[in-house]
């Protein structure tokens, strides 16, 4: 083969060209995308950290910012309404479970259908979560499947954005959330209302917080 004939025929100079070109146009590619794209992307970040540093510490209860005045009761009445209300100390309801105030659904009488309720204001559209703990009193056995009582978020029309039941079984108290989606700046409400046997004996909650 005569030196030209073998130039021709050989290929592993082609495999370096062609590896040189698609390599140079890959990280070019690579580059001009993100030089687009960076821009949105620290944005965008920048969002995600915004909305988790205000919103993700919503799993935590923690009444500096909550939306909500006096969610462990431990003024009482203060800040709520309803009917039927009833807020002792949880060792009334479940010995050993100590001085702190909390509320029972449902209340003192028989016939009533105890409801709590507190208006709060959102002031931009926003993603939250309601968190609350409840437990069981003593006077109820379990396994119980229908003493407790429904929490709902509702809009000024009555209409519910957000409903969960909480249904004890534990005298302990336990850890309960809903996430709740407001569209718009507005007056809202919570509301809890009693389910189960109407004989005044329920389920207990403690630490209400809206972030
Ligand atoms: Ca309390
Ligand atoms: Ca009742
Ligand atoms: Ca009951």
């Amino acid at each position: 083969m005569s030196g030209i004939t073998v130039f021709l025929s050989n290929e592993s100079g082609a495999v370096t060209v062609d590896w040189v070109v698609l390599t140079s146009a890959m990280m070019g590619i690579g580059i001009a995308t993100y030089m687009t794209v960076s821009g949105g992307i620290e944005d965008l970040s920048g969002d995600v950290s915004t909305e988790m540093s205000s919103n993700a510490v919503l799993m935590q209860t923690n009444f500096e910012s909550s939306r909500l005045t006096n969610g462990g009761f431990e003024q009482r009445a203060t800040g709520w309404g309803g009917v039927d209300i009833e807020i002792l100390a949880a060792g009334v309801y479940i010995p050993g479970a100590g001085a702190s105030l909390v509320a029972e659904l449902d209340g003192w009488n028989r016939g009533d259908v105890s409801t709590l309720t507190q208006s709060f204001t959102v002031d931009r559209p926003l993603s939250t979560v309601v968190s609350l703990e409840a437990a069981l009193r003593t006077a109820i056995a379990t396994p119980n499947d229908t003493e407790g009582f429904l929490m709902e978020v509702i809009d000024q029309d009555g209409t519910a954005l957000a409903e969960k039941s909480v249904i004890p079984n534990s005298r302990d108290f336990e850890d309960y959330r809903m996430p709740v989606r407001f569209s718009e700046a507005g007056e809202y409400t919570l509301r809890m209302t009693e389910v189960g046997r109407n004989d005044s004996l329920g389920a207990i909650v403690d630490n209400v917080v809206i972030k």
